[in-house]
Order: structure tokens, then C-alpha cells, then sequence
């Protein structure tokens, strides 16, 4: 999937193994090359070339990715907005994490208003829309315990909260994220009256 943002197409995510490890791959080798290119020299051209190849072995095999999605996530990932695809395929990269629903039909939203877990009606959650403008999604590992534990979601939401920022001031994403757990960014969570910790939405 691609996204035009600013005339530039970026593609969605980077969810393709590959794709990330020869993303990754091709900066280490721009980033640190320049450190290691005086190594060679004085050598003769055969352990010149022994000693590169030697360098883009040791690059490749570091930049394999750390985490990477399972099914489940997989699917919630592809129902998501372009800019929520970029956002957690950015995170992915270094925290691992679960997502647990993107889109969600009028009927599914139903049933969660009639259970009482969730305050707004069929069309009225940007869950309802397509491609999904917010995604439920949780630190990875989770354990039963773990929806108590509330300084864990905060950090967690910190660090999906600064990846946003740092985006959107590169311009990779154009629009802010809003937690659930401050509903009113204003950087306090203690003001919030209704707590959706996993909740992460596009305004
Ligand atoms: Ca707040
Ligand atoms: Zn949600």
C-alpha cells in the first residue's frame, strides 16, 4: 500500500521482512561504512576485498529486525489508515507489541455499546471507518495481570506517542495521534475520565 504525502509516495509500513532488513542493511552500511573505509588501506587488494566482504557480513546479519508481527497483528495492521501503518511499522522495528483491532464493522460496534464497553454508537468510533483512523494495541509480552498495571501502558503509550512525534516532524505522517488514556493532550493522565489504555486514534 502507498501513501502520497507532500507529493512524495511513501509506502505504508515496511512490514515485508526484506524489505526492513535491506532498509536497515543499506543505512548501516552509509552510516558506519565512512568509519571503516581508512581499515583497508595499506592491505593488499585480495584482504582488501576479504576485509569488506567481512564488514557487509557483519552489517547483514546486524541489521536483521529484532521483532516483527505475528498473524493476528498482521491482519489488524493491514485494516488500518496509511498513517497508522507507517506509525506501528516504525515501532515495530525496536518495541515489540500486539495489535488487537483495527477496523470494526457497525455490527461488532453494537454489541460493544450494548455490552457497555464502549461509549459511542455504530459510525461514531474512528474504528468504524475505512481504512480504521485508530487501532487497540498493547506491549508485547502481556500477561492477565497486566491490564492493572497502569505505568506500564503509560510508558508503552509514551514511547508510540514520541515515535508519532518524531514522524510527523520528519514528515512521514502529517496528522497527531491521540491516547487513550489523555483524551485532552495535555501530557496528563490523571485528568482522564475515561481510560482506554490500549486505544491509539488519528486526529
Ligand atoms: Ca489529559
Ligand atoms: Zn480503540
Amino acid at each position: 500500500m502507498y501513501y502520497t504525502i507532500d507529493n512524495r509516495t511513501i509506502k505504508a509500513g515496511e512490514l515485508d521482512f526484506w524489505a526492513i532488513l535491506w532498509d536497515s542493511f543499506i543505512r548501516k552500511i552509509k552510516y558506519f561504512g565512512i568509519f571503516f573505509e581508512p581499515v583497508t588501506t595499506g592491505y593488499s587488494d585480495k584482504a582488501a576485498i576479504e576485509i569488506d566482504v567481512s564488514l557487509a557480513a557483519f552489517f547483514f546479519i546486524w541489521s536483521f529486525p529484532m521483532y516483527s508481527y505475528g498473524t493476528r497483528s498482521t491482519s489488524v495492521f493491514e485494516t488500518l489508515h496509511p498513517e497508522l501503518q507507517i506509525l506501528f511499522g516504525e515501532i515495530i522495528k525496536v518495541k515489540n507489541v500486539s495489535l488487537l483491532e483495527g477496523y470494526r464493522s457497525n455490527e461488532r460496534q453494537q454489541e460493544l455499546f450494548d455490552a457497555g464497553k464502549s461509549k459511542v454508537k455504530p459510525g461514531g468510533s474512528k474504528h468504524n471507518r475505512w481504512p480504521s483512523e485508530a487501532v487497540d494495541q498493547i506491549p508485547y509480552p502481556f500477561h492477565k495481570g497486566d491490564w492493572e498495571d497502569r505505568d506500564k501502558f503509560h510508558l508503552h503509550a509514551g514511547f508510540v506517542l514520541g515515535v508519532a512525534a518524531r514522524l510527523k516532524a520528519e514528515g512521514m505522517m502529517t496528522r497527531d495521534v491521540r491516547w487513550g488514556g489523555d483524551w485532552d493532550k495535555d501530557w496528563e493522565a490523571s485528568d482522564n475520565a475515561f481510560d482506554d489504555f490500549p486505544h491509539i486514534e488519528l486526529i
